[in-house]
């Protein structure tokens, strides 16, 4: 029987493994399983639940075309895999355990784990240990999430139009809900199981009370009934003045009874129509929302007035730290730490802290967020932006596995050496770049965004190369992984080296965020204004985060304050984020700061050329469709990093009046040139 299995899988290795290029279209994302094939047979079951059933499906189709097999799905506490006394204890309610035992004398491949939803992510654990070439037989396999909130953010508005989103309208129809429900929210909650997500708030963070209405409810319903076998909880964005734009109150006084009664009473409601709502999001006091601040009360009296209302239900609020006010002069990246910081241990305990990965917003490259260790009583979850909204949009590739990585495995010191960020964090957020493209996310690069987001949420010591790897042997197939990783690796350093090499932030042009504006400097509050964030002048450049300046190393650890106190000891890569430093300083290279910069822009450039080259030369081996447009997009890529190395110099230039360094090619065009672009239809702008 082992044998035959062994062989039965080891055929099926081949098969997913050596898939010839057919046509394909992305839709599939890295759940490519063979199309046809003698149907599979030797999956059993134990037990009937419907996310069993799901499971047992799911190896079905994805195990086509063998002849043989012999799977078990079953629960630990089932007393034949009871017997086999494997440690289960330790796997929690979501994790699993996949083995080659025997069970009640016959030889199969066990897939078990405390829960229904465990034994769901072991059954697509074992897919993807086959697909990536994993060998069939002898499997020895456990995983648990380290992180237990593992949630998409979708900035999707009711009309259809996702804010800064780059791949098509809302996959979430809200016209025809709740009646139709399209097979694709299916193929959704299938792609995010795969990849342990267990959590989706489905509207945008500047939310409109709308959501709220009964109509709304009852769609959210129909999508949480959808979801809810694949382990996934719908949450909902919650407008904090709902209570006087849909409940007729006259104010949203978090302190006020009759405000607490209308949440209280909405939160009932909620839970009638989805016993197992998961609770809200809130974006409060920032860019214009509401929030307790309207009435002189604290973050902390607004999170916890919603948080009792969601209680009795085992329901949570996620209320954002991303906040500055336009009448606060202080440097815009100490803002959330300063309203914050003091509220620690003023939440209640179902409350958690989102933070935003950096301090500013979702730039290429941002140090991490000093509220990360800072709020020891308050759990905190982290939130990183997957679609592209400062990273060339869906056209440029750019791998955000490292950015992740980075942020994770950085070290707050907070409580000592070995405190990183990963271990800060009750729960990790992803802004989705998922619409209704047919790829679902832009293109199939940008697939892997959302893939990296997924696994390294449930796992954050992954490693963003091992996750890459995964990804390229499911998307492409294992004889790719090599080419493929090697153009992924590098490519989010390449963005960061066109468009914001060395620390600088908040470059782009206004309001769409697409393309430079380094320039502007009309809008009506300082920090929308790049020329806040560079302070490029004569002598120098960068923003001065010392004692000197806005002092915002302070609010970090002190080991890792007095790193960043002082130029020589902050890495290269956030200089400008934090030091003011003349043109001229010398760097690690021996290079002077201005050329410095010049050979990171170029770099960034001759990293998207090379990419061009290692994706032509595998043209043969990639379908026509996914290989077409990503060719395309990647021509797309280099011209316009050579747009943004070309205006930034151009613009440095007119600031700092020096000249290029030899060998450096003058821009195309002059400053005015640049200057003079307008993208009045960018998508992803909130109108
Ligand atoms: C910024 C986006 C804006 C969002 C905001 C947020 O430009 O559209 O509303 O973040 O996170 O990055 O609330």
């Amino acid at each position: 029987m082992r044998r035959t299995l062994g062989l039965g899988l080891a055929m099926l290795a081949t098969i997913l493994g050596g898939a010839p290029a057919h046509a394909e279209d992305g839709y599939d994302l890295w759940m490519r399983y063979p199309a046809a094939g003698p149907a599979v047979t030797g999956i059993e079951t134990r037990g009937k639940s419907p996310t069993l059933r799901i499971a047992a499906a799911e190896l079905r189709r994805g195990l086509t075309g063998m002849h043989t097999s012999a799977i078990m799905l079953a629960k630990a506490a089932d007393p034949g895999v009871a017997a086999l006394r494997l440690p289960v204890a330790s796997l929690g309610d979501e994790g699993y355990l996949i083995r080659s035992v025997t069970l009640r004398g016959r030889a199969v491949t066990l897939v078990t784990a405390n829960t229904d939803r465990g034994v769901l992510y072991g059954s697509f654990a074992l897919l993807r240990h086959l697909q990536t070439g994993g060998r069939p037989d002898r499997i020895d396999l456990t995983s648990t999430p380290l992180v237990k909130l593992r949630v998409l953010n979708h900035w999707d508005n009711l009309d259809g139009v996702v804010e800064r989103g780059y791949a098509g309208q809302s996959l979430w129809d809200w016209w025809t809900l709740p009646d139709f429900r399209d097979p694709r929210y299916v193929d959704y909650a299938r792609a995010n199981a795969s990849i342990g997500i267990n959590g989706t708030v489905l509207n945008n963070v500047n939310a409109k009370a709308d959501s709220l209405t009964a109509p709304y409810i009852a769609k959210a319903a129909a999508l949480a009934d959808v979801f809810r076998p694949y382990g996934i909880k719908v949450y909902l964005s919650a407008r904090f003045s709902a209570p006087i734009e849909i409940g007729g109150l006259k104010t949203a006084d978090p302190l006020d009874p009759a405000v607490a009664a209308w949440w209280k009473a909405k939160s009932d409601e909620i839970y009638r129509a989805i016993p197992d709502f998961g609770g809200f999001l809130v974006k409060a006091n920032s860019e214009g929302q509401p929030g307790p601040r309207d009435y002189h009360r604290s973050h902390a009296d607004g999170a916890n007035m919603l948080a009792a209302a969601v209680r009795p239900h085992g329901g949570i609020v996620m209320w954002r730290a991303f906040v500055y006010a336009e009448t606060d002069p202080e440097d815009r990246a100490k803002q959330a730490y300063t309203e914050f910081k003091p509220l620690d241990g003023k939440f209640a305990d179902n409350v958690i802290v989102q933070v935003k990965n950096g301090a500013i917003d979702f730039q290429p490259r941002e140090p991490f967020h000093p509220l990360f260790g800072a709020m020891p009583k308050t759990p905190l979850m982290i939130e990183f932006q997957i679609t592209k909204e400062y990273l060339g949009f869906a056209t440029h590739l750019a791998y955000l596995g490292p950015l992740f990585a980075e942020t994770l495995e950085a070290d707050t010191m907070a409580k000592g050496p070995g405190s990183t960020v990963a271990r800060q964090v009750a729960g990790i957020a992803g802004v989705a770049n998922i619409g209704r493209d047919r790829d679902w996310a832009g293109s199939t690069f940008n697939q892997a965004n959302w893939f990296a987001f997924g696994r390294m949420a449930w796992d954050p010591t992954l490693g963003s190369d091992a996750v890459a790897r995964e990804w390229a042997a499911m998307t492409f197939s294992p004889a790719l992984v090599e080419p493929v990783v090697k153009m992924m690796m590098g490519s989010r350093e390449a963005v960061v080296d066109y468009m914001t090499p060395l620390g600088l932030a908040h470059v782009m042009a206004t309001g769409h965020h697409y393309g430079p504006g380094p320039w502007v400097a009309d809008l009506k509050r300082p920090e929308w204004n790049p020329v806040y964030y560079h302070k490029a002048d004569k002598a120098g450049i960068g923003f001065d985060r010392t004692a000197s300046g806005s002092n915002a190393v302070a609010q970090y650890a002190p080991p890792v304050a007095r790193m960043l106190a002082d130029p020589a000891t902050t890495p290269e890569r956030d200089l400008l984020w934090f030091h003011h430093v003349p043109w001229t300083r010398p760097m690690a290279s021996g290079r002077t700061l201005w050329a410095e910069l010049v050979h990171h822009y170029d770099a960034g450039i001759g990293y998207v050329a090379g990419m061009r080259r290692d994706w032509d030369a595998l043209r043969s081996q990639v379908d026509d469709e996914r290989w077409q447009k990503t060719a395309t997009y990647l021509a797309v890529q280099e011209r316009e990093a050579r747009w943004w190395r070309d205006a930034s110099l151009a613009y440095w230039m007119s600031v700092n009046g020096l000249t290029l360094p030899a060998g450096a090619a003058a821009p195309a065009h002059d400053l005015a040139w640049y200057e003079a672009q307008r993208f009045p239809h960018a998508p992803g702008n909130p109108q």
